[in-house]
């Protein structure tokens, strides 16, 4: 494979996630079920490039998270923290409309920041993430980091992140999942 090639990367993913492959990621677990039952759609696909490995290399991933929802919620990414906690990652919106949803280790608190072409999103240290495509098209982008970065997806697959992206009006809306999972199942 070419790795100076951004399309023979994309032709060549390296990791495939289907619906079936994100238990416990999308908040309301009714409309999961459901959309499993309908069919196990491919939600995302990652081709990462490692060139070389050690102090001082990068590697770089092309993703490519297809439009779609679970419910109310739009299709996303598992999401992690790297393994090697200080590393950040440089994200290179390329194609179609997103976000990225940032949540501080220490703190908790949340942040989304749009992924869209031609802009850059800087992902700091210690701090969980996952991409989430807004739009009607594939959403593709690049995310540069450390070679030693690593991904620890345990931390957040226990609790998930706090907030969720939802569709509401036509748009999309950053939630508090349990305000979210509530106005799902109002109590009588
Ligand atoms: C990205 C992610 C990619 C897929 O390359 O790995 O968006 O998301 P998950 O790894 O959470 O499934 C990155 O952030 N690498 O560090
Ligand atoms: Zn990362």
């Amino acid at each position: 494979m070419d790795s100076w090639n951004l399309s023979a990367i994309e032709n060549a993913p390296s990791l495939r996630r289907h619906l079936s492959d994100l238990p416990g990621a999308f908040a309301d677990q009714r409309a999961y079920a459901a959309a499993l039952k309908a069919g196990d759609p491919l939600v995302y696909t990652v081709s990462a490039i490692e060139p070389a490995s050690g102090e001082g290399q990068l590697h770089y991933a092309l993703g490519v998270l297809m439009p779609g929802k679970v419910g109310a919620e739009f299709f996303l990414t598992r999401g992690h923290f790297h393994a090697w906690r200080a590393a950040a990652e440089v994200y290179v919106g390329l194609r179609g409309e997103g976000s990225l949803l940032l949540e501080d280790e220490q703190t908790g608190a949340s942040r989304l920041v749009p992924l869209v072409p031609n802009q850059v999103a800087y992902v700091p240290g210690h701090t969980a993430h996952r991409t989430i495509n807004t739009g009607r098209e594939r959403l593709v982008y690049l995310g540069i980091y450390p070679a030693g970065a690593g991904h620890d997806y345990g931390a957040m697959a226990e609790r998930n992140f706090r907030q969720v992206v939802v569709e509401q009006g036509g748009g999309a809306v950053l939630m508090d999942r349990v305000s979210f999972l509530k106005s799902l199942h109002p109590k009588p």
